[in-house]
């Protein structure tokens, strides 16, 4: 287990009144009381490097900067101005970064930025990640057995997550990126924001199921977490979740700065910068820290930043509040881990049960998927009276530039998401042997079809794709109108339906009497009772619609 797949979310703070290009930098600079002894100190406590660095572009020997053993470090990455200018943070993160072994075969973290970055931080950040481990794609090792659903399971299958809030005063290690380790702050911090634990620990449930409700991965809390430090345990029911949710300072001056990180599974911990004054803007339903959770555990669940950063994906490097929660892009790459909420449905033993249909009816599921060469979608409709029922699909992704995320994260490839799989579209009878199909359009193209049902039992819609090992995002709609009289009730047993007469109550004293299923309507179910007649009566007595 690598504890080291980690990500972290960078809110940088800008100093202001400072020069951005190098020239007159150092004037500025040193007119800046503070951050010349800010220098100064750094100059005494980093004695010069001994001997050459090899590689390195020639180091800038002029002015106080340059004697900062961090800066031959960094020099490849940042110009002498930013290095004036930053942070000790800022300087600590990224030579901690440059500097980390701990990439070489995993991972390394990949931090995201709020609006108002400075993008030489940006810059110089994205440049060491790609040097010590160039990522190729946007997705990670995805979730592989979990506390309730410990089997293994494979691309596009679903997983259960459960999560823990970490109680206040648990040890949080420090990860190796720069980051100090501290003592759980969780309660203490958004108790102080919210007034009580309830309404925050709400934001928390509503933004997993918010991608619950997207995606393959059904989430479920995990009311107990034994406080034992972060260090990747698994998640165990009763004890902990697999992701834990905690929170510290992670340095005096944190505002802005970083605001969380988020290791990968099969860790998937999320722990946030305690007291940072982000969070403090509570405005539209906390946006912030919604989004901030939505996007941290995108992490967690095996997803990478992706690029370009133009405000339309939540897993954009910078913390966006434009939108709520995943978008488009995010959904793909989801539901390309976990598959869609129906799964798993490949055969129609499995056919996800979707509706009962008794009367008029209509269901719209707007994101589903064929996510891979070898899924396919079996959904069963019980049918409880002679009904046409229409099916309709259609391509539901969009065209976008997406891509690995890159040094400016200005540009990504552009890809038409809606021409992956050709869809096609079946209708199979109670007995499996197909009733309708339709393939009339190609790649791109919606299809629909539409069937008379004329004998009620258990029906499957059936959607398929073609051999591309990739991802097509689907909607549907599924509407049925009965295609004769609709009984009025439970009570309404025989003919002349939709009419509660003498003949449904002969019906139902045969029934009673033969102890039939269909007939048991009230508790204790198994035994036919007083309770039976009373609710039949009742039922009788309401009359039709
Ligand atoms: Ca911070
Ligand atoms: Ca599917
Ligand atoms: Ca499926
Ligand atoms: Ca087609
Ligand atoms: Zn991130």
């Amino acid at each position: 287990m690598k504890s080291n797949r980690t990500v972290a979310c960078a809110a940088v703070v800008v100093l202001s009144g400072l020069a951005i290009g190098a020239e007159g930098v150092f004037a500025d600079a040193e007119a800046d009381a503070s951050i010349v002894r800010g220098l100064a100190r750094e100059v005494i406590q980093n004695s010069p490097a001994v001997g050459g660095i090899q590689n390195r572009a020639p180091i800038d020997r002029s002015g106080l900067v340059p004697t900062d053993r961090r800066y031959e470090i960094l020099s490849n990455y940042v110009s002498p101005a930013f290095f004036a200018r930053a942070s000790d943070g800022e300087i600590e993160s990224l030579a901690a970064l440059a500097t980390s072994d701990a990439y070489n075969d995993a991972p390394p973290p990949a931090w995201c930025y709020a609006p108002g970055t400075d993008p030489e931080f940006v810059n110089a950040m994205e440049a060491i990640i790609h040097d010590v481990n160039p990522i190729a794609f946007q997705q990670i090792g995805r979730w592989d057995g979990t506390a309730l659903s410990p089997a293994s399971t494979a691309q596009g299958e679903p997983a259960i997550v459960t999560y823990s809030f970490i109680p206040d005063g648990t040890n949080i290690p420090s990860e190796d990126f720069g980051l100090p380790g501290g003592s759980s702050a969780l309660f203490a911090w958004l108790d102080g924001i919210y007034g009580d634990t309830e309404t925050w620990q709400d934001l928390f449930h509503e933004t997993f199921e918010e991608w619950g409700e997207l995606i393959g991965v059904t989430y479920v809390y995990e009311p107990n977490d034994d406080g034992t430090p972060t260090s990747g345990l698994p998640g165990q029911v009763g004890v902990r979740g697999d992701v834990r949710i905690g929170a510290y300072p992670f340095s005096s001056n944190n505002n802005g700065g970083t605001l969380a990180y988020n290791n990968f599974p099969q860790n998937g911990d999320m722990i946030f910068d305690a007291f940072d004054n982000f969070f403090d803007n509570v405005s539209s339903n906390s946006r912030r820290l919604r989004n901030t959770i939505a996007h941290e555990h995108g992490h967690g669940l095996g997803m990478l930043h992706v690029c370009p950063a133009d405000g339309t994906k939540l897993m954009e490097p910078a913390i966006d509040t434009g939108f709520a929660g995943p978008q488009i892009d995010d959904i793909l790459n989801g539901q390309r881990h976990y598959g869609d909420v129906f799964e798993p449905n490949d055969s129609l033993a499995t056919a996800a049960p979707l509706a009962t249909i008794g009367g008029e009816f209509e269901l719209t599921a707007p994101f589903v998927s064929i996510d891979d060469n070898s899924d396919s979608d079996f959904y069963r409709l019980d049918v409880l009276v002679p009904s046409e029922v229409t099916v309709r699909i259609a391509p539901a992704a969009a065209a976008y530039s997406q891509g690995p995320q890159s040094f400016f994260c200005f540009s990504g490839s552009f890809t038409d998401y809606n021409v992956v799989h050709d869809l096609r579209l079946t209708v199979l009878g109670p007995t499996g042997a197909t009733l309708a199909s339709v393939d009339d359009t190609g790649l791109g193209g919606a299809e629909e079809l539409t069937h008379s049902i004329t004998t009620p039992g258990a029906y499957t819609v059936a959607v398929e794709g073609g051999s591309a090992n990739s991802i097509q995002l689907y909607g549907f709609t599924v509407s049925a109108t009965p295609t004769g009289p609709v009984p009025c009730n439970g009570a309404d047993l025989v003919a002349p339906i939709g009419e509660l007469d003498i003949a449904d109550v002969v019906e139902f004293l045969r029934a009673f009497g033969d102890g039939q299923p269909s007939v048991d309507y009230a508790a204790p179910f198994g035994e036919f009772d007083i309770s039976d007649v009373v609710e039949f009566l009742r039922l009788f007595g309401a009359g039709c619609p």
